[in-house]
C-alpha cells in the first residue's frame, strides 16, 4: 500500500464499549455489524464483539451475512433488511437468520427451503413505519401459516425516537408492541426492541426484552447528542489519517483549487492531503478544519476527487502526519460541520481508503 491516507480502527476501543456495555445492560448484545460495520470493517468488528461477549450479530443484507459466514464467524447473524422469498433457501442452508412480517412471504419462501429449516425474527412495525406488521392479525396469520419449515425464533420492532429524551412516541412504541404481542413472550426465544439508546434507557429497568441490537455504542459514538450524558464510558475506534504530500509558500494574491474561491490574503504556507471526495471526504467538508501536529488548520478552496489543501501556520515537512478524525478532531463535529450525524460519516467512508485495526 503505497498511499499515506488510512482509516484505523481501534480494536481495544470497540472491546472497552461492549465490556461497559455488559456491564450495564442484562440482556444479551447483538453487535449490529451492517454497512460494513458502519465503516469499521464488519468482520473485523464483528470478531471483537464476539470475543467480548456480543453473542449475536445484525446486519441489513442476507450479502452481508455471507459476507460473515465466509469469513468463519458462525454467531447467529440476523438479516434485519426485508428479503425477497427466494433468499429463503441460502439462508437456510448458510444457517441465517430472516427478518419477516406476513404469512403470503413464509408460504412462498417454503418453495425455497427443500426441506430445510429457516430461523427467523418476525417485525413489527410500532411508528418507525419502514417495515414489519402492524396488526395482531397478521401476526395470528404468520403464527398460523407457521410450520416446521420455520423456526420462529424471536420477535421485535425498531425505536424511531429512543435517542430523543422528551419523545413520547418512545413509550407509545413500546406500548403498541407490547399490546400486539400479549401473551406471546413465551413462543419467543427473543423478544427485542432496543438500539443504543433504547438500551442504556432501559439499563437498571425491569422489561421483558432479552436481547438488544448494539450499533453506533459499540463504535463508541452516542446516538444523539442530548444522549452524551449517558455515555461518558465510550472510546470512539474511527481515525482517519493523512500525510502531508506537498508543501508550498504562497505570496499574496494566489489562487486555491477549482473554482478559485479561495485567495491567499498574505504570503501563505500551503499543504496537499491526499484524501479527497472520492474517499468520501465530502466536498462540503471545505473550510473545516484538521490536525497537524496539535495545531488546527482550515481547509482552503474546494476539496477535490483525490485530495485537498490546507493553510499551515508555517513551514511542514512533506511526510508530516494529519489526522482528519479522531483525537482533537471529534466525529460529531465534523458531523455538524457536514449538517448530519457521526452515523452517517463513518458510513461514507468508501473502499479506497484502507481500515488498518490497530
Ligand atoms: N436495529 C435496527 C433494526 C437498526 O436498523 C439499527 C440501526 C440498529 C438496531 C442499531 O442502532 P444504533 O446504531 O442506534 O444502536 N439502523 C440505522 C438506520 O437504519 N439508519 O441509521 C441507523
Amino acid at each position: 500500500m503505497f498511499r499515506p491516507s488510512r482509516i484505523e480502527i481501534d480494536r481495544a476501543a470497540i472491546a472497552h464499549n461492549i465490556q461497559e456495555l455488559r456491564k450495564r445492560i442484562p440482556q444479551a448484545i447483538m453487535a449490529v455489524v451492517k454497512a460494513n460495520g458502519y465503516g469499521h470493517g464488519a468482520v473485523e468488528v464483528a470478531k471483537v464483539a464476539l470475543e467480548n461477549g456480543a453473542t449475536m450479530l445484525g446486519v441489513a443484507l442476507l450479502e452481508e451475512a455471507i459476507e460473515l459466514r465466509d469469513a468463519g464467524i458462525s454467531a447467529p447473524i440476523l438479516v434485519m433488511e426485508a428479503q425477497f422469498p427466494d433468499a429463503a433457501g441460502v439462508a437456510a442452508e448458510r444457517g441465517i437468520t430472516l427478518s419477516v412480517f406476513s404469512a403470503e412471504w413464509l408460504e412462498e419462501a417454503k418453495q425455497f427451503l427443500n426441506g430445510q429449516t429457516l430461523t427467523v425474527h418476525i417485525k413489527v412495525d410500532t411508528g418507525m413505519g419502514r417495515l414489519g406488521l402492524r396488526s395482531r392479525e397478521e401476526l395470528d396469520a404468520m403464527l398460523n401459516a407457521a410450520n416446521e419449515s420455520f423456526d420462529l425464533e424471536g420477535i421485535y420492532t425498531h425505536f424511531a425516537t429512543a435517542d430523543e429524551l422528551g419523545s413520547e412516541l418512545y413509550y407509545e412504541q413500546q406500548e403498541r408492541f407490547e399490546r400486539l404481542i400479549e401473551g406471546l413472550h413465551d413462543r419467543f426465544r427473543y423478544v427485542h426492541t432496543s438500539n443504543s439508546a433504547g438500551a442504556i434507557r432501559m439499563a437498571g429497568q425491569d422489561v421483558p426484552y432479552n436481547l438488544v441490537r448494539v450499533g453506533i455504542a459499540m463504535y463508541g459514538l452516542y446516538p444523539s447528542a442530548e444522549m452524551q450524558g449517558f455515555y461518558s464510558f465510550l472510546r470512539p475506534a474511527f481515525t482517519l489519517k493523512s500525510k502531508l504530500m506537498h508543501v508550498k509558500r504562497l505570496e499574496a494574491g494566489q489562487t486555491i483549487s477549482y473554482g478559485a474561491t479561495y485567495t491567499t490574503s498574505t504570503e501563505e504556507w500551503i499543504g496537499t492531503v491526499p484524501v479527497g471526495y472520492a474517499d468520501g471526504w465530502l466536498r462540503k467538508a471545505s473550510g473545516f478544519e484538521v490536525d497537524v501536529e496539535g495545531e488546527r488548520c482550515p481547509i482552503v478552496g474546494r476539496v477535490c476527487m483525490d485530495r485537498f489543501m490546507i493553510r499551515l501556520p508555517r513551514e511542514y515537512p512533506v511526510g508530516t502526519d494529519v489526522t482528519l478524525i479522531g483525537g482533537p478532531i471529534a466525529i460529531d463535529e465534523l458531523a455538524m460541520y457536514l449538517e448530519t450525524i457521526n452515523y452517517e460519516i463513518v458510513c461514507e467512508f468508501t473502499g479506497r481508503l484502507p481500515r488498518h485495526y490497530v
